[in-house]
């Protein structure tokens, strides 16, 4: 366990105090899968419910306090309203998310085969409208980033041009990046496969770069963990994005084969740890602030746990990854990567991760006023059977 005496303890549970992670508005109700959705009670049915539910597990961690809504399943009514509950809660509103992977209601065009890639003109003009009206939501409720997840791709050889759709969907981006406030940035988010499953027209980091670099200094490559093709380097991945100045930030989750969208640090939490330590790393090396600098947001989904407990669960390991990585003594890690030690590299990493954080990250937690134990608190409160009560069982717009 780490000695409350240790030189760096002091300056990590200060770090740590100034660390919030942004929870998704698609996860505060019960997810589902393709072959069912099993609904829990009290269960938020209103954008309203969401951000109570945010400004609870704020209230119970003080790390949570900003919440990502995604447009259309969360637009508000009468932003004023909004952005005062925002407020009396202690929440900003972190990166919004567009939406062309589903057809709305109403809606004139189908993307069916896609969003901006698109072979047809008007589809492709849709789907720069309706980012233009996320920026637009966004704006009003003070928010400073898109993001964008596009579905599109192909699921049969031959059916897609992959040129004409990689030139189709960056001549969308442009617009949507012409259309950006000066202080907003653009998050372009990849993913290996789901659901298309012969290509994604953004597939991995590569492909996202290629955009990101073609669009401008506004634009960001995010990295989703469940995006990747099974064993793909990621930490090396974040290294090299941080490296060029192009990472956006993260979709926390974990997940054992495809896009699980698990728990954080449920699965492979040594792999979070190794991405902390990328991140701490070469953030310092380029002078960035931890806490601001990137964008920081779990994208998960819970089909059979609470989803309040799940996300009380994620930000915590996501606060013990940071603050190991925080203690990772850095000259002796060179040292040893410059005197080709391997053993003596990997015995710093480990070390590390075999250590015992859980106390300063319950420190930090303590000193900004929220719980020793979040979840024993909620369980003890019996929370859930309050919100039960309030809201019975409703069904949360989402995934
Ligand atoms: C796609 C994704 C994307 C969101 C969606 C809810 O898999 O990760 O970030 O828009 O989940
Ligand atoms: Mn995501």
């Amino acid at each position: 366990m780490i000695a409350a005496d240790h030189p760096k303890t002091e300056s990590v549970i200060e770090k740590l105090m100034a660390f919030n992670v942004a929870i998704p508005s698609w996860a505060l109700g019960t997810g589902g899968t393709r072959f069912g959705r099993f609904n829990g009670p009290g269960e938020p049915g209103s954008l309203e419910e969401k951000m109570e539910d945010v400004g609870l597990l704020h209230a119970l961690n003080r790390s949570s306090g900003a919440i990502s809504l995604h447009i259309p399943w969360d637009i508000p009514e009468d932003y004023g309203s909004i952005r005062a509950r925002a407020k009396l809660l202690g929440l900003k509103f972190d990166a919004v998310n567009s939406n062309t992977f589903q057809d709305q209601p109403g809606q004139k065009l189908s993307y069916k085969f896609g969003s901006l890639q698109h072979v047809d003109k008007s589809v492709r003009k849709q789907a720069i409208d309706h980012n233009i009206e996320v920026i637009k939501h966004g704006i009003e409720l003070g928010s400073k980033a898109l993001t964008v997840w596009l579905s599109d791709g192909s699921c049969f050889p031959g059916q897609l041009n992959f040129r004409k759709a990689f030139q189709n969907t960056l001549a969308g981006l442009q617009e949507i990046y012409a259309a950006l406030p000066e202080d907003w940035k653009i998050f372009v988010e990849y993913k290996s496969f789901e659901p298309n499953f012969y290509s994604m027209t953004v597939a991995d980091w590569g492909q996202s770069l290629l955009y990101v670099n073609k669009l401008g200094p506004r634009a960001y490559t995010l990295v989703d963990l469940g995006h990747h093709l099974p064993n793909a380097n990621i930490e090396q991945i974040v290294s090299l994005l941080l490296m060029e100045g192009k990472l956006a930030g993260f979709h926390f989750n974990d997940s054992k084969y495809g896009d699980d969208d698990i728990t954080v640090g449920s699965i492979r939490p040594y792999q979070l740890f190794l991405i902390f330590n990328e991140l701490v790393e070469g953030m310092d090396a380029r002078g960035m602030n931890h806490a601001n600098d990137l964008g920081w947001m779990i994208d998960a989904s819970h089909n059979v746990k609470d989803p309040l407990e799940d996300l009380l669960q994620s930000v915590e390991a996501i606060m013990i990854a940071y603050a190991q990585a925080l203690l990772v003594d850095r000259k002796s890690l060179e040292d040893a990567q410059s005197s080709n030690d391997i053993v003596k590299a990997q015995e710093i990493l480990q070390n590390i991760f075999r250590t015992d954080v859980r106390s300063i990250v319950a420190e930090a937690r303590l000193r900004a006023g929220g719980a020793l134990d979040p979840i024993q608190i909620f369980r003890e409160m019996d929370v859930r059977s309050t919100l039960t009560k309030e809201r019975g069982f409703k069904i949360a717009t989402g995934l």
